[in-house]
């Protein structure tokens, strides 16, 4: 008998994660899991094509949809920058209750929440030591308040992830702009990220920077050696996760998760076209994350509480995001009483209920998957790998077969509207394009129109007006490697 452990096949790997993220200590119930199956037919797996994710950017893959929540004086005076001089007797919530921020993201199916520690403004919801414009300066409880502690604490009861959002831009700082001040920062980071916050998932580096000061005047390196090495460095360039290149989530529908990082930062990056798409072949493993704001606004600001986005447009984005192979990183700002305002949590729990909804039925569960394509021969890489549940389990084919099809019948003729497609990312980005297939009742194969059908990746969801067909073929029509899916959904959303 011969145990496989899947996930080992990406031990002999260079790591591709930057400086951030290449500990190799990988903690119990982390969530990516190991396969032990009893095959013993000398048929290898793929090895790993390209650059490819450290088990930390896996464990993120997995997290999907997280919160942002955009917290500070902005909240008190309805700007969305603030300039630095605000009197911090501004910040006063009445009535802060992270509780209830986590246990609302937490029923929303959110995984984590990242807090904008500062700002722009330079205000420091925490007392930092490195900063005379922080919690402990204004009169709110007493200048005995810590917003950071308390959501920590309150994403560790509920079992979310916590991540920090910390501006290198800082207005109030009267070292911004010397060369002294990128030791200040590095200290005030050192403070979020020594533990005593506890474990931080991701690092957000906002890329806005002073009018005076170039795109170079940053020490990225002396700043990621702050960071916990297990948490994901998000910026332009990564090295952890990249911006999208907008502020709408609105990934390319072509999006490598793979970028050229060589000479670019937060800063001096600034190709939208590359970060909305990625690179294929780039040199290092820099999936995408699409943030947008559940408001008009970054802040709260009680002037947006008519101008919550609908739950429509929550599900294009959900589609424009996640099924576009990104994270969704969705601000819900606090209001003045430090809570989140009604009208955002009653919008997010019908955004999760049409959610749970849409995506209630998989289809293709348990299909018995064919191909005339299979690796070897062997029934470890078989189709029904791919609707079988098990995430580390996959349809793969010979290394010199870079086109090959997948037909998952249904039951009868069967109507649909959605199709959920998973590389094993573990493995690289392969697929460059595909064409997707039915059998319609007249037992006729037609060509599905399902838009742009070219990368796939940790996750794409595909939508179309719906159809019935008793037979869904998926073709790999290119790839820069023998192509390895391991997750096949179908769906009717009745949307
Ligand atoms: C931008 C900032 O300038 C906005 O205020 C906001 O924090 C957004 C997420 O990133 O660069």
């Amino acid at each position: 008998m011969k145990k496989i452990a899947v996930f080992a096949a990406c031990a002999a790997l260079v790591c591709s994660c930057g400086p951030n993220s290449c500990s190799d200590k990988r903690p119990a119930g982390s969530a990516t899991t190991t396969v032990e199956e009893d095959f013993d037919d000398g048929v290898e797996a793929p090895a790993p094509y390209g650059a490819v994710p450290s088990w930390q950017q896996m464990d993120w893959h997995k997290m999907e949809y997280y919160m942002f929540a955009h917290f500070g004086p902005n909240t008190f005076t309805d700007r969305e920058w603030g300039n630095g001089a605000e009197d911090p007797n501004i910040f006063n919530p009445t009535d802060l209750d992270c509780m209830q921020w986590a246990e609302t993201a937490k029923k929303a199916g959110m995984t984590g929440i990242i807090l904008t520690a500062k700002h722009h403004d330079g205000f420091c919801l925490w007392p930092s030591q490195y900063s005379t414009h922080t919690v402990r300066e204004s009169k709110w409880r007493d200048g005995k308040g810590d917003v950071v502690r308390e959501l920590a604490d309150a994403c560790a009861a509920t079992g979310l992830k916590f991540g920090i959002y910390l501006s290198p831009w800082d207005q109030n700082h009267p070292t911004y702009g010397t060369p002294q001040y990128n030791q200040v920062f590095a200290s005030t980071l050192g403070e979020l990220h020594n533990g005593s916050y506890g474990e931080i998932f991701e690092q957000w580096f906002d890329g806005a920077h002073g009018a005076g000061v170039s795109n170079d005047f940053y020490n990225w390196e002396l700043f990621f050696s702050k960071v916990q090495p297990d948490a994901i460095i998000f910026s332009n360039a990564g090295p952890g996760c990249r911006w999208i290149g907008n502020e709408d989530a609105i990934a390319g529908e072509t999006n490598w998760a793979t970028l050229n990082t060589a000479g670019r930062n937060a800063c001096n990056f600034q190709d939208v076209t590359a970060m909305s798409h990625g690179e294929m072949n780039g040199t290092d493993w820099v999936p995408g994350e699409s943030g947008i704001s559940i408001r008009p606004g970054w802040f709260y600001s009680p002037g947006t509480d008519k101008y919550v986005k609908s739950l429509d447009k929550l599900v294009d984005i959900y589609y424009t995001s996640v099924g576009r192979n990104t994270n969704l990183l969705l601000n819900v700002p606090p209001d003045r009483t430090g809570r989140i305002h009604k009208n955002d949590s009653v919008r997010l729990m019908e955004f999760r209920a049409e959610l749970d909804r849409m995506f209630a039925e998989n289809l293709a569960a348990g299909a018995r998957a064919r191909s005339q394509t299979v690796r070897g021969g062997s029934p470890r890489f078989s189709p029904e790998r791919v609707t079988d549940g098990n995430y580390d389990t996959y349809w793969t084919v010979d290394d010199d077969t870079l086109q090959a099809s997948i037909e998952i019948p249904l039951e009868g003729n069967t109507v649909f509207d959605n199709i959920l497609l998973q590389e094993y990312i573990p493995l690289g980005q392969r697929v460059v394009r595909f064409s997707v297939d039915y059998l319609d009742p007249d037992g006729i194969w037609q060509r599905l129109d399902a838009g742009t059908t070219t990368t796939i990746g940790y996750k794409r969801l595909l939508h179309f007006p719906a159809v019935a067909g008793s037979m869904v073929r998926i073709n790999i029509e290119e790839a820069l490697a023998c192509p390895v899916i391991n997750n096949i959904e179908i769906y009717n959303t009745g949307r």
